[in-house]
């Protein structure tokens, strides 16, 4: 088993896409361990993306992103990176294969749904960037 971090941007909530985009992940074996409803401002939204910061899209992409609420998820299931990765599809909808999250619903490369960690050590990072407080979700009943 291991994790990764998702997260529906504002063009998911907006469109009030989190229910069929949790029941999609859920049907593909992922458990939500933990999950925030987020209104990224500037300053956490350009941390969560500074790998981009020099990117044209750079400035196009922070708007986006604090243009409204996001769901912040982390998941679990085995293979969690990149099973993850395979689920959402790629970056452009237009290049996503059918059947993935992006393909089914993203309108653009900016515009596209959702974020999945690229790697273990990203998805490690980007957790502890959402869910410092590491007790709140290791922690087993
Ligand atoms: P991904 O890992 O699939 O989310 O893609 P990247 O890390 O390459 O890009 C991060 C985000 O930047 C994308 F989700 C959307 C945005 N982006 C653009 O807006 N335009 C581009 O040309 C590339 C990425």
């Amino acid at each position: 088993m291991n994790r990764t971090l998702a997260i529906l941007k504002p063009d998911g909530t907006g469109r009030k896409l989190i229910g069929d985009v949790i029941s999609h992940l859920e049907k593909e074996g992922f458990e939500i361990i933990c999950a925030k409803m987020v209104f990224m401002n500037r300053k956490i939204a350009e941390g969560f993306y500074a790998v981009h910061k020099e990117r044209g899209f750079f400035n196009n992409l922070m708007d986006f992103m604090t243009s409204g609420r996001s769901l912040v998820m982390v998941l679990e299931r085995e293979d969690a990176v990149n099973k993850l990765r395979e689920v959402i599809g790629a970056t452009d909808p237009e290049e996503a294969e059918e059947g993935t999250i992006r393909k089914k619903y993203a309108e653009s490369k900016q515009n596209n749904i959702i974020h999945a960690s690229d790697s273990e050590e990203n998805a490690e990072k980007e957790i502890k960037f959402f869910f410092p407080c590491k007790e709140l979700i290791e922690n087993e009943m």
